[in-house]
């Protein structure tokens, strides 16, 4: 059994593309954990905390193995946000790298520390539109919507590959 899984990377200090490749490569080398599609790279306007350098977003598909559990990916991925330099200073603050788990199969997960799916890809369009990239517009998120809905609900501009959105 394998279950397919949606990952969202942000960067938005230092090499930010080469951060996300790194952080693509630091993820696949691992074993059961198999890229099986990637989006394009976007700029984005930051949200929520509007004061920091713009992001670079992407998102990309796995298939992962059934001895994987999303506790376990998700410290996987701290471990790696840790390696490549990120320090907890402000929240929702600039990093070098996040890593979060959007979606884990048809999973649904309520806790403290994880939330799946990702409690604010409703409202992202740096989340949506590198999903478009990579799903069909009909792909229908654990909680019953449709990509194609949450997208079309969003206010945002797409000019080449930045994304504008208020935040
Ligand atoms: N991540 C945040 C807060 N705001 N804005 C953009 N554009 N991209 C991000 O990845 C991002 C953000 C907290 O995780
Ligand atoms: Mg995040
Ligand atoms: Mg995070």
């Amino acid at each position: 059994m394998v279950y397919e899984v949606f990952l969202s990377l942000g960067s938005n200090l230092g090499l930010c593309s080469k951060n996300l490749q790194n952080a693509i490569a630091a993820i696949t080398e691992h074993k059961g954990l198999r890229l099986v599609r990637q989006s394009g790279v976007y700029k984005t306007e930051p949200q929520e905390l509007a004061d920091q350098p713009w992001f670079y977003n992407q998102v990309i598909l796995l298939d992962v193995q059934e001895f994987w559990t999303p506790g376990n990916l998700l410290a996987l991925l701290k471990s790696i946000e840790i390696r490549m330099g990120r320090t907890r200073t402000t929240d929702k603050g600039p990093r070098t790298i996040d890593l979060d788990i959007l979606t884990f199969g048809g999973l649904v997960i309520d806790l403290d520390g994880l939330k799946i799916p990702h409690a604010s890809i409703k409202k992202r369009a740096f989340v949506i539109v590198p999903m478009l990239d990579i799903c069909p517009e009909d792909y229908i998120f654990p909680c019953g919507e449709s990509l194609k809905k949450l997208a079309d609900r969003l206010d945002f501009r797409l000019e080449e590959n930045r994304i504008h959105q208020q935040a």
